[in-house]
């Protein structure tokens, strides 16, 4: 079978593929006393239509990238988990509109969610890798992660900070997307952030930035720009299904591969602009 072009695969996920988010009017919600911290206004009313995007990768090869200023002359910037910008500003930037992060992060005790400022800036989007195409009853009842506890303590907490859950029909769209256009069969693990940020940056803006997730000549084993932990999975993979999805960008990127091997930096069209 022919490979679909760059082009293609960016209609591809227009096409099939929708930022959903959780909203309290929705079926099985009715019944869940978390459901009413849920936003009314979905995410891109909350934010209104972006120009210029970045995602910041939490990859150890950003670091001595001085990638900051570039990152933060964009309009919004996403950046993943327990990523800090303190003390790190030159290399990834100060400036954070969103950050999504796994229910991991936010049910264990070393990330101290509830009580971190790390987490206070921005919008908050947070998911967790629930069962293949599992209905929302199912999900509730068992998340890979206590996510909907943490939800409503994190919002009782901070009541004035948008805080959305990703439908996890969005990772299993995107996982079906990745697996049709892979030769080989892949684990039916969901994609990792980086590439569900990526996804969410498409849909709301007209030019997304995605910095140091394909790696540049910088890359490392240094799984983390912030914390001395050396794993090469971290860039190639193990759970997710990340060399593959990797893969998918580096086919759709529209920058040069000189952008990518000298700033890991690559480009690609929001969904709005496209021509499909
Ligand atoms: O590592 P993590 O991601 O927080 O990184 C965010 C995104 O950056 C890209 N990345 C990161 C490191 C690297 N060397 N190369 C990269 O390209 C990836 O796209 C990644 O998604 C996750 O996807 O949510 C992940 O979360 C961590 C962990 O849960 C959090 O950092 C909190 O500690 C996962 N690690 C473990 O479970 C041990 C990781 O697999 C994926």
């Amino acid at each position: 079978r022919a490979q679909l072009a760059g082009h293609e695969l960016l209609c591809m996920l227009k096409e099939r593929t929708n930022v959903e988010t959780l909203q309290s009017h929705q079926g099985p919600l009715d019944v869940v006393d978390w459901a009413k911290y849920l936003p009314v206004q979905n995410l891109s009313e909350e934010l209104g239509p972006l120009k210029n995007c970045a995602v910041v990768s939490s990859a150890g090869s950003i670091q001595r990238s001085s990638l900051g200023k570039e990152i933060d002359s964009h309009d919004a910037v996403l950046r993943f988990n327990g990523a800090p910008v303190l003390r790190y500003a030159d290399d990834v930037g100060k400036k954070t509109t969103l950050r999504l992060i796994n229910s991991q992060v936010m049910a264990s005790e070393n990330h101290k969610f509830l009580d971190n400022p790390l987490y206070t800036s921005g919008i908050l989007v947070a998911w967790d890798p629930a069962p293949y195409y599992a209905n929302l009853s199912e999900w509730f009842k068992k998340p890979d992660y206590p996510i909907f506890k943490r939800y409503k303590e994190y919002r009782q907490r901070h009541p004035n900070q948008p805080f959305y859950i990703l439908h996890p029909q969005v990772q299993w769209r995107l996982w079906d997307i990745i697996q049709e256009n892979t030769e080989e069969r892949i684990q039916r693990n969901p994609p990792s952030s980086g590439f569900l940020g990526t996804f969410l940056m498409l849909s709301l803006c007209d030019l997304v930035h995605v910095y140091e997730y394909l790696p540049s000549r910088r890359q490392t084993d240094l799984c983390h720009y912030y914390e001395k932990f050396h794993d090469a999975a971290c860039t190639l993979g193990a759970y997710h299904p990340l060399l593959f999805e990797k893969n998918l960008v580096k086919r759709m990127n529209q920058g040069s591969d000189l952008d990518i091997i000298l700033h890991g930096k690559v480009t690609l069209h929001g969904f709005r602009t496209l021509n499909c």
